[in-house]
Formats: C-alpha cells, sequence, structure tokens
C-alpha cells in the first residue's frame, strides 16, 4: 500500500515536471511566431520548483514566487489554461485580467501573490504575509523564491534580518541557475553558497541540488515543518541549471559557451529524474506515453483557448489602476 502510495507521488512529480517542460516549450514557440510577447523560462529548474511546492499545503500556504516559477504556479493549482490566457494577456487571465507581463504569476484562490518586475521586491513582501500570520496565530508557511543574483539586493537581506528577528514562518527558496541575465555567479558575490548568508541571520541555510526533486523535497519538508512549529525561517538555497537564454529577449550564445550550456544540458532535471524512475521501475513505456499524451493535450488544449479568447475590453483599461 505505502510502496503504491509512494510510486503514485513519484509519477505525480514527474508529471508535473513534464507539463511545466513542455508549456515553457510551446510557449518560446508562440514567442517565435509573434503569438506571445515574452517568454522566461522555468526548462533546468523544474525540480527545484515541483519538489518545493509539492511541501506546501496547496490553497493553504501563500506562495510569492518569481518569473521563473511555472513549476510552482502548476503544482499549486494554476492550469495550462490560466497559464496560457496571462502569457497572452487575455481578458480572463486569472493574475491580472491580461494587465500583467507574462511569467507574474497571481492567483487569489491559491493564495499566490505576484511580485514586481523589480527583483526582489516579492521577499519582503512574503516576510509581510508571514509577520500577518503570526500576529492572527494562522498556521500558514509563506513560501517565496528568487535567483541568486537578486539574493544580493538590500531588499533581500532585509527581509530575512526580520524574519530572523521575528521567527516569522517563512521559507526562503533561491534557484541558483550560476548567472544574473550575462553576468556568472563569481562576479556577483564574495561566497560560493547563497545560503552561508543565512548564519547572519541566525537561521539554517541548506544547500541542495536542485536538479534532484527528492533531495528539493526532503529539504522542503523539512522547512515547513519548522516553520509550522514556529522554529522560524529557513533559506533553501537550490543549485539549479539555465538551459535556456535569460529570456526570449536575451542571446546567450554571445556570454557563455557551448561548453557551458553543454554541461548544464547533462544536468537536465527532468531526464535525470526519468532516468532515475525508469531504472527503478516504477516508469515504464506504456505508462510514460500515456502521460507525456495526456501532457501533450493539455497543452494543445490550454493554446487553442487562450488564443480564442477575447483580449480585455479596452473600455475596462483604467480598472485596477483606480477605484470605479
Ligand atoms: C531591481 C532590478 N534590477 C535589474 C533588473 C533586470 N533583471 C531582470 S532579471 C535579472 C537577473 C536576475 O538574476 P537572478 O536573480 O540570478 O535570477 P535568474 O533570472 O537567473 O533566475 C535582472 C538583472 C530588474 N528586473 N530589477
Ligand atoms: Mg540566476
Amino acid at each position: 500500500m505505502k510502496q503504491e502510495r509512494d510510486q503514485t507521488h513519484l509519477l505525480e512529480m514527474y508529471r508535473l515536471m513534464r507539463l511545466a517542460r513542455s508549456l515553457d516549450e510551446r510557449m518560446w514557440q508562440l514567442n517565435r511566431q509573434g503569438k506571445a510577447p515574452f517568454v522566461i523560462s522555468c526548462q533546468g529548474h523544474e525540480a527545484a520548483q515541483v519538489g518545493a511546492a509539492l511541501a506546501l499545503r496547496a490553497g493553504h500556504d501563500w506562495v510569492v514566487p518569481y518569473y521563473r516559477d511555472l513549476g510552482v504556479v502548476l503544482t499549486m493549482g494554476m492550469t495550462p489554461r490560466e497559464v496560457m490566457l496571462a502569457l497572452m494577456a487575455k481578458a480572463e487571465d486569472p493574475n491580472s485580467g491580461g494587465r500583467q507581463m507574462p511569467a507574474h504569476y497571481s492567483h487569489r484562490k491559491l493564495n499566490i501573490v505576484s511580485h514586481s518586475s523589480p527583483t526582489g521586491t516579492q521577499v519582503p513582501h512574503a516576510v509581510g504575509i508571514g509577520l500577518a500570520a503570526q500576529m492572527r496565530g494562522d498556521d500558514i508557511v509563506v513560501w517565496t523564491a528568487y535567483g541568486e543574483g537578486t539574493s544580493s539586493q538590500g531588499d533581500v537581506h532585509e527581509a530575512m534580518n526580520l524574519a530572523g528577528v521575528m521567527k516569522l514562518p517563512v521559507i526562503f527558496f533561491c534557484e541558483n541557475n550560476g548567472y544574473a541575465i550575462s553576468v556568472p555567479q563569481r562576479k556577483q558575490m564574495g561566497v560560493e553558497n547563497v545560503a552561508d548568508r543565512a548564519a547572519g541571520y541566525g537561521f539554517p541555510g541548506v544547500v541542495v541540488d536542485g536538479t534532484n526533486v527528492l533531495e528539493v523535497h526532503e529539504a522542503t519538508m523539512a522547512a515547513v515543518e519548522r516553520a509550522r512549529r514556529g522554529d522560524g525561517p529557513t533559506l533553501i538555497e537550490a543549485k539549479c541549471v539555465r538551459l535556456t537564454a535569460h529570456s526570449s529577449d536575451d542571446n546567450d550564445r554571445t556570454y557563455r559557451t557551448a561548453e557551458d550550456l553543454k554541461a548544464m544540458k547533462a544536468q537536465d532535471p527532468v531526464v535525470k529524474f526519468e532516468t532515475y524512475l525508469t531504472s527503478e521501475g516504477i516508469l515504464d513505456d506504456a505508462t510514460k506515453t500515456k502521460i507525456l499524451n495526456e501532457i501533450k493535450e493539455a497543452v494543445n488544449d490550454a493554446t487553442k483557448y487562450a488564443e480564442a479568447a477575447p483580449l480585455p475590453d479596452p473600455a475596462t483599461v483604467k480598472r485596477y489602476v483606480f477605484a470605479e
């Protein structure tokens, strides 16, 4: 029974990682066809995102993600249709009614809060939500994410400091992919691990292999338990790989070598987990085909649905900006 449950759980992890990858790939195609204005990719971060998000209680805990977190929002319950509606700025987009930039995910019912485009501003927001929860005595955990480049910003340090002082139920999740657009980590900071900085704020910092979904999941489960006990925050640094350019507006061939990309591709988290599940006898050909077919159908359905959906009515342009 337990083994069966574990296997179902592992296959669900795999499905979510594959779904995130497939949706992401479709977004790039739509961008190159001129149908989507901007794409910023989760590719290479899927294990980190799905492993972390599956440790949270969807619709109960609060999530303040950043632009790469497609795998997170799908795991929390956003549908492929909702994701595509936002990408194409359609009226039905649950993030903002077609106002926000793509990848600025939010969802009221799922307690997903939009970040703003200046990187790192979401981190103090997450701490504020954690403080509100503590004051109200709510049993929630707040999870927030950002890249390693962003981890050097003042907002992030101030947020971690307050969370440490007040022992807030916040998980700081740094997705370290080695680059802040074109700037490699060695030119961004004088330490090897972002997680080392947690010591300066009085809570644990943990480094995990962000291409290993099980390792990330275990570390996040421990951080969730700690936060629910009232023991305060944890900083988790997931070492990820960035398998695409920074965004659809970037050309990474101008600053990284083919060898660098090849080394990152060898760590592809989706391929790694698929290989693991196959070698353990958990994923056979028939199951894989079924999962991949269902995903293909969902991605096609979401694309068609969003393409056909109406744009916001120009008469509503001031909605959400001025009180009506
Ligand atoms: C305050 C601010 N400075 C600069 C930018 C431009 N910018 C957007 S993403 C980014 C890189 C962030 O790198 P990192 O935090 O490592 O995240 P990654 O994209 O690698 O996941 C920069 C510099 C911005 N959006 N906001
Ligand atoms: Mg980065």
